[in-house]
């Protein structure tokens, strides 16, 4: 229908609807560059967002992750920045003749993850058969260096234990480094598998590793060829705490080390991650207590973790396995993520698992 109106010509009676479409807040702030993603000072960790003196709502933060954050069964995770992304790298829970290729998963904001299929395994190290565990990564010189156990060893007669393989970039190809373990014996007792490679304040790399209800460390050398003996002759040092039974993580946070590590069995409900504070690498470590377990209404089973400080923010998170309410079977674990708080002295508080995980964070 065409109407005349009295600017002397014609014009079709058309109502146009303009919608005019604000981002929120939190992309109106990084794109004007007008605010830093949440800091220190807390802003963005109360869920609001300051914009030229004005608090907004932080929508972007609302969404969450969700628990588990990655599709499929996978266990003993470990969580890393690496070029501005988040990735995690986990064991690819099955049986262990099938346990024979590492997967690993990129995100920008802990919400969306992408899979990056099979960025090692036994096709690239002849000597790897079975049980391929518990990847730790550190990045040195250019290269991504991960250590991973395998074959599940018994005995010192095996072939097998903590291997290393190395590639240009986060999610691979790795290639085997050594052509052979790194670490292939029982020392103090300690099966050589659930590496944790651990870069101290001076610069030096120290693998701290072991099952079987032992934890030794060691010191790497400059290229990861091998390991380094300490002054007085000895090259592993059990660092064992009370209730240790696999699983070793570390970190420093305000000079303090924080050492965690899993206890209980991994294929039954009570798997839980418990923790000391000492003041070098090698300790002394006295168990503080567990921060992590099951909750009969959410999921059992919950250990052997990783966690990670959001660079700039007061938010620290603990990613890590547990099993579905109703899971029998042993390898049916999946990997998740929560919010990991301290108290005012420094003590880990206990992590309270959920089904919604973490807000987006993105870096
Ligand atoms: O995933 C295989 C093994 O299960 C790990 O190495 C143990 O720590 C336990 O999580």
């Amino acid at each position: 229908m065409k109407r005349a109106i009295s600017l002397g010509f014609e014009v079709p009676l058309t109502i146009v609807l303009v919608v005019i479409t604000l981002p929120s807040p939190a992309f109106v702030a990084v794109e004007l560059g007008a605010v830093q993603e949440p800091t220190s000072t807390g802003v963005g960790d109360s869920g609001s967002i300051e914009i030229f003196g004005a608090q907004f709502p932080d929508k972007s933060r609302e969404v969450r992750s969700g628990n588990p954050i990655i599709t499929g069964w996978y266990a003993d995770p470990e969580v890393h920045i690496f070029r501005n992304e988040y990735w995690i790298y986990p064991t690819y829970s099955a049986r262990y003749d099938e346990q024979v290729f590492f997967d690993a998963f990129s995100s920008k904001d802990l919400v969306t993850w992408e899979k990056h299929p099979r960025i090692f395994g036994n096709v690239d190290a002849p000597w790897v058969k079975r049980a391929l565990w518990a990847p730790s990564i550190v990045e040195k010189g250019g290269w991504y260096y991960l250590f991973f156990g395998a074959n599940d060893i018994q005995n010192n007669q095996q072939l097998g234990g903590i291997g290393v393989a190395r590639a240009r970039r986060p999610g691979g190809p790795f290639k085997d480094y050594l052509g052979k373990p790194l670490i292939d014996k029982f020392h103090n007792g300690a099966q050589p598998i659930d590496q944790f490679v651990f870069k101290d304040r001076d610069g030096s790399f120290y693998i701290i590793y072991g099952g079987w209800r032992h934890c030794n460390i060691a010191k790497l050398n400059a290229d990861f060829t091998g390991l380094v003996p300490f002054a007085d002759g000895s090259t592993f040092k059990e660092i064992t705490p009370k209730g240790y039974v696999e699983g070793a993580f570390m970190f420093i946070k305000e000079g303090k080390y924080y050492f965690m590590w899993s206890e209980g069995g991994w294929t039954g409900p009570d798997y839980a991650v418990a923790y000391a504070i000492g003041t070098s690498v090698f300790g002394p470590f006295e168990r503080v207590g567990k921060i992590l377990q099951q909750n009969p209404s959410v999921a059992t089973g919950a250990g052997h973790h990783s966690v990670l400080h959001r660079p700039g923010s007061q938010r620290w998170y603990i990613v890590y396995h547990r099993r579905p309410l109703g899971e029998a079977d042993r390898n049916h674990r999946v990997v998740c993520i929560d919010e990991m708080h301290f108290d005012e002295k420094g003590f880990i508080e206990p992590v309270v698992i959920t089904k919604e995980g973490v807000r987006r964070d993105r870096l």
